[in-house]
C-alpha cells in the first residue's frame, strides 16, 4: 500500500487544482513502482494534529480519487478517513477500501462500508491524534490492542460487513511509545487469529527516527525497510509505505526467503 497524502504540508504549491494534479501523478507513480493499493488521505494524523473540517477533507481527496479513477482505472484505491461521510463519497468516487485509523468509531462507518461493499481496515489508536502521544499507557499493549481489534472485527461482522473484506492494523505510533511499537512489531503473528488480513504501517514514523538517529522523516528509508521486511517476515499481509519502489524490491527478497520461490 503506497501512501498518497493530500494535505497542504505535503502538496503545498499552487492552487487546489494544481495540488490535485500533482497528487494524481504521484498516485500513478506509486502504482508504477509496484504498489497494489494507493491510500489517499486528506487529514493529517500526525501527533498533535488538529482535526480538519469535513468539507476541506472532501475538497482534498475527492478530486484526487476521481482523477485516478479516470486516468488509472487499474489502481485499487483506499481512502484514509475516520468519517463515514468522507468514506461514502470516496467509495462513490472510486475508492474500493476504507482505511479507518479509529477502527470504526463513527457510528455510521460500519453501515457505510456494508452498504457500499467496500473493504475495511480497522486500526487501533489510543486516544486521538491531538493527545495520543502525551502519556500512552498499557498494562499489556499486545493483549489490549488484540482485544480492541477482536471486538471491532466482531462489531463489523455483526453490522453485516463480510469477514473476507476486513483487515486489522495495530496502529504503530498511534498512542504508543517506542517499547509499545516494538512489542507490537515483534508479535504481528498474534493478530492472525482474528480472521482478517493484517496491515502494518511503520514507514518513516518517529520511532524509526529515534532508533536510527535520523531526524528528517523523508530520510528514514533504511529503518522503514527494516520494519517492512520484518513485518512481512512475521506474517503481515499488507505494509503501508512511502518508499514503494525500494520496499517492493526488499520484499521480493523477503518473500523468496520466508515463503520460498521468487
Ligand atoms: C497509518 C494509517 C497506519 C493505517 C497513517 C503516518 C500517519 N493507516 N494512516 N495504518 N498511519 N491503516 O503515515 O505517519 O499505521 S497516517
Amino acid at each position: 500500500m503506497g501512501i498518497l497524502n493530500v494535505t497542504p504540508d505535503s502538496f503545498s504549491d499552487g492552487g487546489l487544482f494544481a495540488d490535485a494534479e500533482d497528487a494524481v501523478a504521484h498516485g500513478a507513480r506509486l502504482a508504477d513502482e509496484g504498489a497494489d493499493i494507493v491510500d489517499v488521505g486528506g487529514e493529517s494524523t500526525r501527533p498533535g494534529a488538529e482535526p480538519v473540517h469535513v468539507d476541506e477533507e472532501l475538497r482534498r481527496v475527492i478530486p484526487v480519487i476521481e482523477g485516478l479513477r479516470v486516468s488509472r482505472p487499474d489502481i485499487v484505491l483506499s481512502i484514509d478517513t475516520r468519517r463515514s461521510l468522507v468514506a461514502n463519497e470516496a467509495v462513490a468516487a472510486g475508492a474500493a477500501i476504507v482505511n479507518d485509523i479509529s477502527g470504526g468509531h463513527d457510528p455510521a462507518m460500519l453501515r457505510v462500508v456494508r452498504d457500499t461493499g467496500a473493504g475495511l481496515v480497522l486500526m487501533h489508536m489510543q486516544g486521538d491524534p491531538h493527545t495520543m502521544q502525551d502519556q500512552p499507557h498499557y498494562d499489556d499493549v499486545v493483549a489490549e490492542v488484540h482485544e480492541f481489534l477482536r471486538e471491532r472485527v466482531e462489531a463489523a461482522v455483526f453490522a453485516g460487513v463480510a469477514s473476507d473484506r476486513l483487515c486489522v492494523d495495530p496502529g504503530i505510533g498511534f498512542g504508543k511509545d517506542l517499547e509499545h511499537n516494538l512489542a507490537l512489531l515483534r508479535t504481528i503473528e498474534r493478530f492472525h487469529d482474528l480472521d482478517a488480513a493484517v496491515l502494518v504501517g511503520a514507514s518513516r514514523k518517529r520511532f524509526i527516527g529515534t532508533l536510527s538517529g535520523v531526524d528528517e522523516a523523508a530520510s528514514r528509508l533504511e529503518g522503514s525497510l527494516a520494519a517492512a521486511v520484518l513485518s512481512v517476515a512475521h506474517g503481515a499481509d499488507v505494509v503501508r509505505v512511502h518508499d514503494v519502489a525500494e520496499t517492493v524490491r526488499a520484499l521480493g527478497v523477503t518473500d523468496a526467503i520466508v515463503r520460498g520461490g521468487a
